[in-house]
């Protein structure tokens, strides 16, 4: 099979993504810088993705004058148009600058703060006028390196008033963006404000128009937390708040790497891809990764070809494994236990229900004795995925 990606399976990178020159903390570049239309392009040599995403400073430079910033867009809208490539989620560098040393939105100067909100105001512009529909909230400076500095109840008020004030801009542009907060534990603070996607879940609860507001769960940012990101997922599917999601891997305990979708926990991204799918998850996917150091251009064409085709690649396993004979007999054989009212679980309370459940016999060594042959099922699962 050639697992070939077309725009209908809604992949998307950043141009921060395969634009990446490879830069990190201890070494420079190692590979050219590309213009915005340049990595356009390179997207379009990959092939089958639907569209590029950037942060307001990726397109036109923090200090560009009007003029220059008028050539850019110009160059840029030009390239979608050949490439047939879209903008699909916009997003504000609230992390780079100086200015944002000691946060953005929840820097304790109430001028660091205003500019902030003004930043995002004007990204967000910038991505209305280029049909972005997703908004994604990156808080990579909201945070500290010590508790002397903030005090982090003000903090998350200070968050709360901001994310309130853009979501009323967005409603008075009639803009309709998404907006998606993406949390993430540490790095480059020391510790980072809204951590991880409970934090968010609770933090959207709050606000003033939370339906508005969901969640980008990035794999890498979870993993750094070592938690299950399959389950953080899920808990934001169940909320209805999957909005976005940043594809990419990770070993636990390490930096973030944003290393190839796939490519370090196959196992762990195979039962994502399959909870996405199973739910029907139908928001971009975006590879929120960036090839290896030592990788020229070429190879970042393959790291973009390799990233959609690991999806693909891992939805057809999720097939597979749903169409399994072995594994639905497995499923068939595990315990279910009663219906309600004739033994099973109780689901809503009822007066009547709770008498019954009250008084209810149970042969506690019996139940504790039927069978889960989970060791079978994950073994099952292992040979789909290594094609066995
Ligand atoms: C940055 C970060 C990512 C965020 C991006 C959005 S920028 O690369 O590491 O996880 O998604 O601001
Ligand atoms: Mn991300
Ligand atoms: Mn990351």
């Amino acid at each position: 099979m050639a697992f070939l990606p077309t725009p209908d399976d809604k992949f998307t990178f950043g141009l921060w993504t395969v634009g990446n020159p490879g830069r990190d903390p201890f070494g420079e570049p190692t590979r050219a810088g590309l213009a915005p239309a340049e990595i356009v392009e390179l997207l379009d040599e990959a092939g089958g993705a639907l569209g590029v995403n950037f942060h307001d400073n990726d397109l036109v430079p923090i200090d560009a004058t009007q003029a220059e910033a008028a050539t850019i867009k110009k160059d840029f809208a030009a390239a979608l148009e050949r490439t047939g490539l879209r903008v699909c989620m916009a997003t504000t560098n609230l992390f780079g600058d100086p200015v944002f040393k000691d946060g953005a939105f929840t820097s304790n100067d109430a001028d660091v703060r205003a500019y902030a909100v003004h930043k995002t105001m004007h990204a967000m512009d910038l991505g209305a006028e280029f049909g972005a529909d997703v908004y994604v909230m990156w808080g990579g400076r909201e945070g500290c390196e010590t508790d002397a500095a903030k005090d982090p109840v003000e903090s998350l008020n200070r968050y709360r008033d901001a994310v309130n004030f853009l979501c009323g801009y967005n409603a008075e542009k009639g803009y309709n963006f998404r907006f998606a907060l993406e949390p993430k534990p540490n790095e480059p603070r020391g510790h980072i404000f809204l951590p991880t996607i409970g934090h968010c879940l609770a933090f959207i609860a709050s606000l003033e128009h939370p339906d508005m507001v969901g969640v980008n769960p990035e794999v890498a940012h979870e993993h750094m937390a070592g938690l299950n990101f399959t389950h953080a997922v899920a808990m934001t599917l169940w909320a209805g708040k999957l909005f976005h999601i940043d594809l990419n891997d990770q070993a636990y305990g390490r930096y973030d790497q944003d290393f190839r979708f796939g490519s370090e926990s196959p196992k762990a991204a195979f039962f994502l891809v399959k909870l996405l799918e199973d739910h029907g998850y139908s928001g971009y996917r975006h590879f929120d990764s960036h090839a290896y150091r030592t990788s020229d251009r070429a190879d970042v064409i393959e790291f973009a070809r390799g990233s959609m085709r690991t999806y693909l690649m891992l939805k057809d396993a999720a097939k597979r494994w749903n169409a399994d004979a072995k594994i639905k007999e497995f499923l068939a054989s595990m315990p279910q236990g009663g219906l309600l009212g004739k033994g099973g679980a109780p689901r809503t309370y009822s007066p009547g229900i709770a008498a019954e459940l009250h008084g209810r016999a149970f042969d506690r060594a019996a139940l504790a004795s039927r069978p889960l042959p989970y060791e079978a099922l994950d073994q099952r699962t292992i040979e789909i995925l290594l094609g066995a």
